[in-house]
């Protein structure tokens, strides 16, 4: 059984990653946090200031343990809000060890995973959509994810949230008020203005969700597959993106017979290329499951780069039958994106094989978004190809757009939607204001888990839960 997070317990934990290293630092949280350490430094912490870090013997009974630097803080100006005594050890998985049970003997308890950062948002360091910021940018291991989880620590979306239900909570309040004046019919809420707003947030909140994707690919790699018939080059272009020789290309078609996934990070954005098995007719158990694979993959992506060769565009009868080509794709693709739930990626047509015939001039199949030309043997057009990718990307980072990355905030703004949506129906046949303020309540819940003002009981163990331990 966990215990609760403030249960008048001093916590303590290694913060820095396990193993040998230089230094390791083991956090010390909670109201013994300082009379602990002073025991273990023979009563030299007492006379540190908060947040200046000073040079001291820890002893582990009569024996000296390590000269370790010490860094107090006072609460509530901490971490978690508490008394905070960070150890600076030497990296010694010895020390850690016994530094740990040292503070175990002395009335510490190890941390549950992420419980200093509960602990900073149950002592209202944080929100708790700024709390869970901290362990998207601990996991964030390229520029896109960092920046997102940046934007989120520094609360843009936790006040536009606040926003929201501030405006909310007043209209809920002047409503629920004339229940009390029920008899006197009257309205204290102008239902057109009520109207208006409910409409604009309803718009912010469609807003919030759209970026959702956007959002999720640049946390997680952008998802592009590389479809197409047979022998069109899709290996080709793949070893090209990566310049490695990673799938094996060759003239035999239906060389490629599963799905083949690597990361590319190009200019701070993550995108996960995905190569596929040629797309055609076969009898063929194994190619036929490659085949699912390949659309599977396809529908889940946020771009398909349609393969063609050059070649077979040169007459009208071809360009017609690569036409039936893409439409049909197109089709399967939104109609899996109806399936989903999820908007269908775009198609990215790309003549290859350039250098063996040219590109038709001012061609673009229907269903395509853009037709690109490249060679992908002699590495022709991919710059081109790249920051088209890229594009929509980086804008939405440069343009500080807020982006949900998060399926639980999205979940939450999905049933806010939801609710306003019925309170705006409701206002539309007429309902009373109190029947309007139900649904007003609900949408107060759902955002209010957002950010962490309303916090269900099982809520935080799940979040934090997930935290490694030490932070
Ligand atoms: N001239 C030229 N040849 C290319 C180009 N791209 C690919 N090829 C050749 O086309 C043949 C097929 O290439 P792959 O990359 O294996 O084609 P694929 O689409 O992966 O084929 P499957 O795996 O069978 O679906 C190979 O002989 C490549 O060298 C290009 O841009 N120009
Ligand atoms: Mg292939």
């Amino acid at each position: 059984m966990p215990a609760h997070p403030l249960d008048g317990t001093t916590i303590c934990a290694l913060s820095t990653p396990p193993g040998r290293g230089g230094v390791a630092v083991i956090r010390v949280s909670g109201p013994d946090a300082w009379p602990v350490v002073d025991g273990l430094c023979r009563g030299r912490l007492t006379a540190s200031t908060p947040g200046f870090a000073a040079l001291r013997s820890l002893y582990a009974g009569d024996e000296l343990l390590d000269e370790a630097l010490i860094l107090p803080f006072r609460g509530p100006k901490s971490f978690t809000g508490e008394d905070v005594v960070e150890c600076h050890v030497h990296g010694s998985p010895f020390v850690v060890q016994r530094l740990q049970e040292c503070l175990i003997d002395a009335g510490c308890r190890s941390a549950l995973p992420g419980e200093f950062t509960q602990r900073a948002f149950l002592h209202g360091k944080r929100d708790l959509a700024q709390a869970e910021a901290i362990g998207d940018l601990i996991d964030a291991d390229h520029a896109g994810a960092h920046k997102l989880a940046l934007q989120q620590m520094g609360g843009g979306f936790s006040r536009e949230i606040g926003a929201f239900r501030e405006a909310l909570i007043e209209y809920t309040a002047l409503m629920e008020l004339e229940l009390d004046f029920g008899e006197e019919d009257v309205e204290f809420v102008d239902r057109d203005g009520y109207r208006q707003h409910v409409s604009d947030l309803l718009s912010k909140i469609a807003e919030l969700l759209d970026g959702f994707n956007t959002g999720r690919a640049i946390a997680e790699g952008v998802p592009v597959a590389i479809l197409g018939a047979p022998n069109r080059g899709k290996s080709t272009l793949l070893n090209a993106l990566l310049n490695e020789d990673r799938a094996i290309v060759s003239d035999t078609p239906g060389t490629t017979r599963d799905t083949l996934e690597e990361t590319l990070t190009l200019e701070g954005i993550r995108f996960r290329f995905i190569d596929t098995a040629g797309l055609r007719e076969t009898t063929d158990d194994i190619e036929a499951e490659g085949i699912r694979r390949a659309w599977s993959k396809a529908a889940a992506a946020r771009f398909v780069l349609y393969l063609l060769d050059a070649r077979d565009l040169q007459e009208e009868s071809g360009r017609t039958h690569a036409e039936s080509e893409i439409k049909a794709a197109a089709l399967v693709l939104s109609k899996a994106a109806e399936e989903n739930g999820e908007p269908a990626g775009a198609i990215l047509v790309l003549v290859n094989k350039t250098d063996l015939a040219p590109a038709p001039l001012g061609w673009c199949p229907e269903g395509a978004e853009e037709v690109l030309t490249i060679s992908a043997e002699e590495r022709k057009g991919l710059h081109a190809l790249e920051q088209r990718l890229g594009r929509d990307y980086r804008s939405a980072l440069a343009e500080d757009r807020i982006l949900v990355t998060n399926l639980r905030h999205r979940e939450a703004l999905q049933r806010t939607r939801e609710a306003l949506q019925r309170a705006l129906d409701g206002l539309n046949a007429g309902l009373s204001g109190d029947l309007l303020a139900v649904d007003h309540r609900e949408a107060l819940e759902q955002l209010g888990r957002i950010t962490g003002v309303v916090t269900p009981d099982d809520l935080l163990g799940h979040i934090f839960g997930n935290f490694c331990i030490g932070k």
